[in-house]
């Protein structure tokens, strides 16, 4: 089964999480396992927190958590219609020391605010998809076969 980390903005804003939800939601349908199920649930975010404040470093906790995961995936998928340093951090991580795919996914309605950096990237490791209310479950197919 290929690992999927899905990557999504967190403390960067939540307004794309009902995005970040059916992106999941298709993946795992679709065959794949997510290993980041945390990024869009709130509910099982706030199950890490939780851990996260019992711990002596809170930061640390989340970020070797989350390291664990992306080392044993076997590409990224990032929703970025929201710009978020955590994302970007683990898209750079991925592509540039990992030597993984990234999918960059963003929605069309927020173009304007892209991160010229990410959607700009001219590795090929990073490719960006736009997607619309309508079409985000053929984008992400068509994503995920190329
Ligand atoms: O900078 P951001 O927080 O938006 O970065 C989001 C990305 O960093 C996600 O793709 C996650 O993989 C990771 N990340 C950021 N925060 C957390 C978190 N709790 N738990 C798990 N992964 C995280 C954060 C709680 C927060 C209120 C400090």
């Amino acid at each position: 089964m290929v690992k999927v980390y899905f990557a999504g903005s967190i403390t960067g804003g939540r307004e794309f999480v009902q995005y970040q939800l059916k992106i999941v939601r298709l993946l795992k349908e679709n065959g794949y396992k997510v290993l980041t199920e945390h990024v869009s649930d709130d509910k099982l975010q706030k199950k890490l927190r939780a851990r996260a404040r019992l711990s002596k470093d809170y930061f640390a906790y989340i970020s070797k958590h989350d390291r664990k995961l992306i080392d044993k995936a076997d590409m990224v998928v990032a929703e970025c219609s929201k710009a978020s340093l955590g994302v970007g951090f683990e898209i750079c991580y991925a592509a540039y020391h990992l030597k993984i795919p990234v999918i960059v996914l963003g929605h069309k309605s927020v173009k304007k605010r892209f991160s010229p950096i990410i959607f700009g990237d001219s590795s090929r490791l990073i490719k960006p998809y736009l997607y619309d209310d309508k079409n985000l479950e053929e984008v992400l197919i068509k994503a995920l076969k190329s």
